[in-house]
């Protein structure tokens, strides 16, 4: 397969003036008829007319209404083309029905949508498929379905067909079609500048009393990008379409954004309260691409986290507006960890721009979103508030209407601090997490803190050069007094040193406070400072972190040395427990333990091969030695967190549920599970009902509950997702395969909906003791599954293909299991090209 390389980029040769496309739909032979006007581009260097496509069956092709026969290829189309401008027209078939890839035009539950990012629209007809082709699109859509939508404002419909007309140039990638027998939820909004909006939620028969919490998170997603960002919709019409069949979360199609049903419908009997917070920050997220993806678009593939790095940073930024700013953060670094963190250290790293790739849809990675937003947090910690503020209206005044690249994104900052951003770029450029080590010494009243940044190798880059990272310091002095408050100290260099005088006595230091930058910190410090930052840090991030710290110091003495649970950690978290100044969802976050998976990245980095086992019981046995420590202020904590009246997603009533769900978790390690029957018997909510099942079946005293929970919910795809996954995860490590096993036999379980599959198999991988079982069977169970879906669906067997890429940090035995599941997928003939370069990627 070929690789594409960032170096390689050069226009296309012709510009596209507009689109016109007629879709007759027929589930196994819908006919696309496409008229295009092409004209030469100034600023291309060649004149070869090519159009991408893929399996396309061409009926005809014309050049300013004359017959031609074109070449074709797997790829796509070459044709002699006149001098100057000229029409191209053509018509092709297609079969949504037996599109099981979910990219391009395909069939969900009797319905049509369209997948088009990131090269799906060459699956629907011959285009330039490339995101700096803009154009304006006009689509007729015929079919005997009662809804029929496309991009833009409605233009004229009939009996059987509707047209649509959008008149913002957009990239093909954005282009949506969907039909089907929906349901509208619908709403009105009226902008800033008083233009008033038609909203719709389109839905499934059944589902319509599932929308109205999405269609509030759309109304406030709207307001607030008006209010902080100044940016207003500019269509008449804003539609969402919930579809059962996705691939990933949701797609921001132009004014037609398609969700998986998972990210958009939400009931408070059917969905979590982590389901209700999701969903807000998914729809925000897709609505603000309306401007950061849309209004200014990518030039090519490898500026992808040009919009997704910026709008996940504008949607952290609204959800911590919506709720809790430090909760949210805390969150977010767990998440940054967990998954991204994992994926820089290991045979997958990539920088936030890749310079090269073999399939583009590998690359919709944590990295380019997540480490993309962090980028994004430090540029605006290190510019400030105010000038962060002028550089996005720069950016928006000056891109309106482009395909852009991460160098014009660097150049509005640079114009507006007046600073040179060549070193902050490296942010871009270089993969890996840079460790950030420091040394500290007082004397005579003089403080200084030596910082030294190092990243080790990644695939390709033997060599890391120095970033300029914002490092946030507060100091307390031994009362716990903020002597300094956080400054931001800019670390620009391999190792810089920065100094505080008059200081009465050696402070301690609070670093990288709210996280101001994705990298480990490395820093000889011990449970006594660990315990003070605890109790007396004035930044709750970095208050969580001590806490965090504590726990890893803790677990990791107990897996290295057989050490007992430390009684300072107990006594800490015994004292967060009885906070009542902190708020609940803050002493849930702090009350957590590192996940297995992020204790086996610390042991490995230490050098000493991580025993999935060994880590899994130590946790067992912290959590009891936490239950018995706490058991006296449990039952208290748990009765004062029970949420009276009408369920509310909220952050304070759902903060207050996590703590008691928290608490309850403990105490059933004592009770038997009892108080969490009692709660699974009365919960009134999901989040209740199934916290509860969890803890039960952790427990194994959970059987009845689990039937009880199936009955009542199988006529209901979401839940039963739960159903499917949780038993995965809440399995003991040796059974985890197993129960995987059995559930792929239910006849519940379908392969080919992307959400089942992961629900089942994503629960198998994410569950770190189960997964890694030396018995082998997880990963031969994940194996068989993976070459069955291959042929079916490339993408989500590629995305789920990353449960390998820890391998290396394991023993031998391990490692061999391992690599010999990912050459028995690699060795299937016709493997996709998606699937071949994850594990070639991974293998290397
Ligand atoms: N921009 C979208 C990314 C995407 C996608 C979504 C659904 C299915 C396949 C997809 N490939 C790429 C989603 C987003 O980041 O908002
Ligand atoms: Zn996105």
């Amino acid at each position: 397969p070929q690789t594409i390389f960032l170096k390689d980029y050069t226009p296309f040769d012709y510009i596209v003036q507009d689109v016109h496309l007629t879709f007759k739909l027929a589930p196994r032979a819908t006919r696309v008829i496409s008229r295009i006007r092409f004209a030469p581009n100034p600023d291309a260097s060649d004149t070869t007319f090519f159009l991408h496509g893929e399996q396309l069956d061409l009926k005809w092709a014309k050049i300013n209404g004359a017959d031609i026969a074109p070449s074709i290829t797997p790829e796509g189309l070459t044709a002699e083309v006149p001098e100057g401008a000229f029409t191209f027209e053509c018509e092709v078939e297609i079969s949504p029905e037996t599109n099981t890839a979910l990219e391009g035009l395909y069939m969900s539950g009797g319905m049509y949508c369209t997948q088009c990012e990131a090269e799906g629209f060459r699956k629907i007809t011959y285009y330039p498929d490339r995101p700096d082709v803009m154009s304006t699109f006009t689509v007729r859509v015929e079919g005997p379905h009662p809804v029929l939508l496309s991009n833009g404002n409605p233009a004229t419909s009939g009996e059987h067909f509707a047209e649509w007309h959008d008149p913002w140039p957009k990239p093909a990638y954005l282009f949506a079609l969907v039909a089907g027998d929906l349901i509208a939820h619908p709403d009105r909004f009226t902008t800033m500048s008083g233009k008033d909006v038609e909203l719709n939620i389109y839905v499934r028969k059944g589902d319509e009393n599932k929308c109205a919490f999405g269609m509030e998170a759309l109304k406030k997603s709207m307001t607030w990008d008006e209010k902080v960002y100044g940016r207003e919709y500019d269509l008449d019409i804003f539609n969402i379409v919930a579809v059962d069949d996705f691939n990933m979360g949701a797609m921001e199609n132009k004014g037609l954004n398609v969700f998986n049903s998972s990210c958009v419908l939400a009931s408070p009997e059917t969905s979590t309260d982590a389901n209700f917070e999701r969903i807000e920050a998914i729809i925000a997220h897709e609505y603000f691409h309306n401007w950061t993806g849309n209004r200014i678009t990518c030039r090519d593939w490898f500026q992808l986290c040009l919009k997704e790095g910026l709008t996940v940073y504008r949607d952290s930024q609204f959800t911590s507006d919506m709720r809790s700013a430090s909760v949210k953060r805390i969150s977010d670094v767990i998440d940054l960890r967990g998954r991204q963190f994992a994926e820089d250290g290991g045979p997958l790293a990539h920088p936030v721009r890749p310079d090269r790739f073999v399939e583009i849809n590998n690359f919709y990675t944590a990295t380019v979103y997540e480490k993309g937003a962090e980028v994004i947090g430090m540029l605006k910690t290190l510019v400030g508030d105010a000038d962060y503020a002028k550089a996005l209206d720069l950016y928006f005044e000056r891109h309106d209407g482009d395909a852009a690249t991460i160098e014009d994104w660097l150049q509005v900052f640079e114009e507006v601090t007046g600073r040179n951003l060549k070193r902050f770029k490296r942010w871009y450029t270089s993969a890996g997490t840079p460790q950030l080590s420091v040394k500290e010494s007082f004397k005579n009243g003089r403080y200084k803190l030596t910082f030294r940044q190092e990243t080790p190798p990644t695939p390709g880059q033997p060599q890391k050069k120095p970033r300029v990272i914002p490092i946030a310091l507060g100091l307390l002095d031994e009362s716990g007094a903020e002597v300094l408050p956080t400054q931001i100290l800019e670390m620009d260099k391999r190792q810089k040193s920065f100094k505080w005088k008059g200081l009465a006595s050696k402070p301690v230091p609070s670093i990288l406070r709210g996280f101001s930058a994705p990298v480990i910190l490395k820093r000889d410090t011990d449970d006594v400072e660990r315990a003070f930052l605890l109790a007396h840090d004035t930044d709750p991030f970095n208050r969580w972190e001590a806490g965090r710290e504590l726990a890893k110091s803790t677990l990791l003495n107990m897996i290295e040395n057989g050490a007992p649970p430390n009684a300072g950690y107990l006594d800490g978290m015994l004292a967060v427990l009885r906070d009542d100044t902190l708020d609940p969802a803050t002493r849930a976050l702090m009350l957590g333990l590192p996940s297995q998976s992020e204790l086996t990245q610390t042991l490995s980095d230490k050098g000493v091969v991580p025993d999935p086992q060994a880590i899994y019981e130590a946790v067992q046995t912290l959590k009891l030695a936490m239950a018995q420590h706490m058991q006296d202020t449990l039952p208290r904590v748990y009765a004062q967190c029970q949420v009276e009246g009408p369920y509310s997603p909220d952050a304070e009533p759902a903060g207050k549920r996590e703590l008691a769900i928290a608490a309850l978790g403990l105490g059933s390690r004592l009770d038997g599970g009892k108080a969490a029957k009692e709660q699974f018997a009365r919960a009134d909510n999901m989040t209740l009902q199934i916290s509860a099942l969890a803890i039960l079946l952790r427990q194994k005293v959970g059987d009845a509950e689990l039937s009880g929970f199936y009955e009542q919910w199988k006529h209901d795809r979401l839940v039963m997702d739960k159903w499917f996954g949780l038993q995965v995860s809440a399995a003991a490590p040796e059974d985890a395969a197993e129960i995987a096993d059995k559930l792929t036999q239910h006849p519940d379980f379908d392969h080919k909906n992307p959400n089942r599959f992961r629900a089942t198999l994503g629960a198998l991988a994410a569950h770190h003791a189960g997964f890694h079982h030396i018995s082998g069977r997880g990963y031969t169970l994940l194996a068989d599954w993976l070459i069955t879906l291959d042929p079916i669906n490339p993408q989500t067997t590629a995305r789920m293909c990353a449960a390998f890429q820890t391998w290396k940090r394991y023993d031998l035995k391990r490692q061999e299991m391992i690599l010999a599941e990912v050459d028995r997928i690699l060795a299937q003939p016709n493997l996709s090209r998606d699937t071949s370069e994850m594990l070639t990627r991974i293998r290397s």
